[in-house]
């Protein structure tokens, strides 16, 4: 048996560690503790609640002890762009915001009037989200900046937390928006631009680098596990969902489903040319010198809101069984309107969505769900033609990994619509992409190209395909459909 790993995994609905080790070359993933993650006002602002979570993984270790684990090696991963501030008594200076906070709404404008953005793209080759670390710390307050000694991205800041020892983690951030391509390092300009320095960002690091024990003092408080030695993975959820997925082939793309869908592919060079701009496509920062080119979709986002404003009386499988009963396609929607970043009530905004575009309004559960399960399809299929216009050759495969894997529904629909094969699986794309890092850099697996061959041994990955008649002229519709909408609204 290999060593035992840790995941501690924090996505924007829910947090978890899961257990990982590897026995007779098979991978082996077990969750030792699960616990809600959100966000909530604070002094006017919709923040995370740092110490709730760093509660929840202290309580996770302290479950990996009773299990007899004495000896653990722990990686952290969590959503991309928000940040702690941290003063020079190494205290944090305020809870730190969501990227789902208004805050933001009009930064790109304001901090793109004399600043432009093809100067920003051309340098960081990071799509324009106006939730970027670059906007928020543009509408930070300026007394507190002036004050901070360091700005920890969460990973690092929870990293630590638990160490005493501060990184900046590359795959994250380079979400900031703030990292240029070529030179490696954070821009001058764009540093300036918002106020705050080079010196400000601890030492920038890839993924796999050893952080060290947890402290003592955490000790006195907790029933531990003798020794816990923290890990730098790649620190971005999504970075870790690549390295989990366990695609083979040369023309695959990715679709990591969860609370986002970020649709795209793996590269070893970055391409922000005029097309990349054009479409607003990305190159995060990816483990091992690789660039995430992608796009961000709303994602289950948008069906985790409807099951909860429908009281949760549904779970995730029994609306998409609701949904299965409906005729795909009765409405278009373009489901990556900011409108449903963070509405007020999220099955309101659909209805009125499809009031306004003169279309049928979904009502009852099964129809609300089938209308977003088929339209999060048709977006998918969308962009994987664009992917393939802009890197010039046509999508055969798409992975699609993390908990969206399991929606039967979708994978299918997507494959007919796009007109690919989908590979489902795994769902753990995330927890097992942290625990991989680990095992590189503690010398248990090679490199990830095996590492990927090793995760579809060990998981189950369900394949669907396009079927006779991929539905091309439903995709053409919606093609249309999205240019009209776009159009009007800029
Ligand atoms: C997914 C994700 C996306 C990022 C968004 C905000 O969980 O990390 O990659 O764009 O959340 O941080």
């Amino acid at each position: 048996m290999s060593k035992t790993y840790v995941a501690v995994d924090i996505g924007a609905s829910s947090g978890r560690l899961m257990l990982g080790y590897s026995t007779e070359g098979k991978l082996q993933l077990k969750e030792v503790h699960r616990f809600k993650n959100g966000f909530a006002k604070k002094e006017g602002y919709d923040c995370w609640d740092i110490d709730h979570i760093l509660q929840e993984i202290f309580t996770g270790l302290e479950k990996v002890k009773k299990l007899g684990f004495q000896d653990v090696v722990l990686g952290i991963d969590t959503c991309a762009v928000d940040y702690v501030l941290v003063g020079k008594d190494g205290q944090r200076l305020k809870d730190p915001v969501s990227y789902r906070d208004a805050r933001t709404k009009d930064s790109i404008a304001k901090l793109t009037s004399d600043l432009s953005k093809d100067y920003i793209y051309e340098k960081t080759g990071i799509q324009f989200l106006d939730f970027n670390t670059l906007y928020q710390l543009f509408e930070e307050d300026k007394d507190l900046l002036a004050k901070t000694d360091k700005i920890l991205m969460i990973p690092d800041y929870i990293g630590y937390v638990l160490t005493g020892k501060a990184v900046t983690e590359v795959t994250n951030a380079s979400t900031t928006q703030m990292l240029s391509l070529r030179e490696g390092l954070f821009d001058q300009h764009l540093l300036d631009k918002v106020n705050v320095t080079h010196d400000q960002f601890p030492k920038l690091v890839d993924p796999g680098t050893n952080l060290g024990a947890v402290s003592d003092q955490w000790y006195e408080k907790y029933d531990l596990p003798r020794k816990v030695n923290v890990i730098t993975v790649a620190t971005h959820d999504t970075a870790s969902a690549v390295v989990g997925t366990p695609a083979t082939g040369q023309r695959w793309a990715y679709l990591s489903s969860g609370t986002w869908s970020l649709i795209g592919t793996e590269l070893n060079v970055p391409e922000n040319g005029e097309k990349a701009f054009k479409h607003n496509y990305t190159n995060e920062w990816g483990a091992y010198g690789t660039y995430r080119f992608l796009k961000n979709i709303m994602g289950l986002w948008i069906i985790q809101n409807v099951k909860e404003e429908l009281d949760d009386d549904y779970s995730f499988a029994e609306l998409a069984e609701l949904a299965s009963h409906e005729e795909p396609f009765q409405q278009l929607i373009d489901v990556n309107d900011d409108r449903f970043q963070n509405p007020a009530n999220m099955i309101q905004e659909i209805q009125a969505y499809c009031q306004e575009t003169n279309q049928e309004i979904p009502q009852t559960p099964g129809e609300i769900a089938m209308a977003v399960y088929s339209n999060l399809s048709l977006y998918y299929a969308n962009e994987l033609a664009v992917l393939g216009d802009i890197l010039g050759y046509k999508i055969d495969d798409l992975n699609i990994v993390g908990g969206g894997s399991n929606v039967a529904l979708m994978n299918q629909l997507t494959a007919t619509i796009a007109g690919v094969n989908v590979y489902a699986g795994p769902s753990e794309a995330t927890a097992i992409g942290n625990i991989i890092v680990q095992m590189i850099a503690q010398g248990d697996i090679l490199n990830v190209y095996l590492a990927r061959r090793i995760i579809a041994d060990s998981f189950p990955i369900k394949k669907y395909t396009p079927g006779q008649e991929p539905f091309a002229a439903k995709l053409t519709e919606y093609q249309d459909f999205l240019k009209k909408t776009k159009e009007k609204t800029v």
